[in-house]
């Protein structure tokens, strides 16, 4: 039986990514953190599986990580950790810094610690981000394509990336970083401008009195499918030869696009847009106003145009995306009204 740590495992992908290989006939240690109140909504359904086991850590705490590894003794770690919320890591810099850059480096000292002094050797994934890219010096970007990150997150995810680089190239270690253009689903925490769309706009279909307020809707994303995107991960370590790809759809939308899609599958119709810059607003079929622009939503830097270009995972790991946007899109909104109508 394989075994693999998740760290990260009560958030969008960990959760998945559990699932996939529960399913696959792993054991699974799940690494999460102490909270005041539970925050396991995401894996709840798994935890009567024998095979699931969960164990409380931190990657900012070296020595919990070790505990788990000595523990588990596994053959894949998968690192997904991370303060993930963009905005956040300007509010929280060096924070971001520690869990979602200095974070990836203990995790990596921990297996190289494990792996000398056991004999043992372990797959290690790191969770990048077209982040990375940020400002981006070509577009389509690859794995080729220069980094100018734009966010303390960004920045963060660089190094993680160097690093976990220099583990594989100076001690030999399977160690590979996935760099991830955005996926969605469901699961996605609500503050992230997709599921804050298809959610707020569930509400307003199912005749709740709110507005959706927004930043920028012209920044364009290659947006795709989180279950899709957790396969990739697993497909990568299952090659001989460690190496970087890059995950992505090799299309992309706009926040604007994303907003017209979610409202007719809600049921608004089609959005009529009136007014310009930060006084544009939008009305659904009955005139209603659904959608106002907030200024606070606006980024210190913004990162405009996010497109992947996954021709390596295509060609070397088989791996193609199985959902489109419409179908993600769908999906979401879907979800959302079921929830919306559960809570009612
Ligand atoms: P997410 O939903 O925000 O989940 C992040 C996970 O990290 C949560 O389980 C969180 O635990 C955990 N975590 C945060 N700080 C930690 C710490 N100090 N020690 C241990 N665990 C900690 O993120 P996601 O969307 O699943 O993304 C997974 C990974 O992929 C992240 O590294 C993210 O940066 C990266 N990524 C995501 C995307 C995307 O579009 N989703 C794209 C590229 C890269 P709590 O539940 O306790 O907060
Ligand atoms: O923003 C614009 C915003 O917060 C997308 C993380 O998983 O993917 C994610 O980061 C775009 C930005 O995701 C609102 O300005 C407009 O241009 O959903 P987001 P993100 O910043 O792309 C990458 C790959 C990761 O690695 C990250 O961990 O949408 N936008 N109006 C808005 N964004 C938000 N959040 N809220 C708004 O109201």
């Amino acid at each position: 039986m394989k075994t693999a740590i998740i760290t990260g495992v009560t958030g969008q992908d960990g959760s998945y990514l559990a699932e996939l290989l529960l399913k696959k006939g792993y054991k699974v240690y799940g690494m999460i953190r102490r909270a005041s109140t539970s925050n396991t909504s995401r894996i709840d359904h798994l935890t009567d599986n024998p095979n699931f086991i969960i164990r409380k850590g931190d990657v900012t705490d070296r020595s919990s990580i070790e505990h788990i590894l000595l523990e588990a003794e596994p053959c894949e770690f998968y690192n997904l950790a991370a303060q993930s919320f963009v905005p956040e890591s300007w509010t929280n810099p060096v924070y971001t810094s520690e869990v979602t850059g200095i974070g990836v480096l203990k995790c990596l000292e921990a297996v190289r610690y494990y792996q000398e002094h056991t004999g043992r050797k372990i797959k290690f994934y790191q969770a990048g981000s077209s982040e990375q890219f940020g400002k981006a010096l070509e577009v389509p970007q690859n794995e080729n394509t220069p980094f100018y990150p734009r966010s303390p997150y960004g920045v963060a995810k660089v190094f993680g990336y160097h690093m976990t680089r220099n583990y594989r190239e100076s001690y030999n270690m399977y160690a590979l970083t996935g760099i991830l253009f955005n996926h969605e689903s469901p699961r996605r925490g609500l503050e992230f401008v997709t599921r804050k769309i298809t959610h707020t706009l569930a509400r307003i279909a199912n005749g709740e009195e709110t507005i959706l307020e927004l930043g920028n809707l012209e920044a364009r994303r290659d947006w795709g499918y989180a279950k899709d995107y957790v396969k990739a991960m697993w497909m990568m370590l299952q090659q001989e030869e460690p190496k970087d790809y890059v995950i992505a759809t090799g299309e992309t939308h706009s926040v604007r696009e994303f907003v017209e899609k979610a409202a007719e599958y809600a049921g608004l119709g089609k959005i009529k847009w009136k007014g310009k810059g930060t006084n544009e607003k939008g009305y659904d079929e009955n005139n209603k106003l659904i959608v106002k622009i907030n200024k606070k939503y606006y980024r210190p830097a913004e990162v405009d145009l996010l497109l992947g270009d996954p021709s390596r995972a295509k060609k070397e790991l088989g791996w193609k995306p199985k959902t489109s946007f419409d179908e993600l899109v769908k999906i979401m909104v879907k979800a959302d009204m079921e929830l919306i109508k559960l809570k009612k």
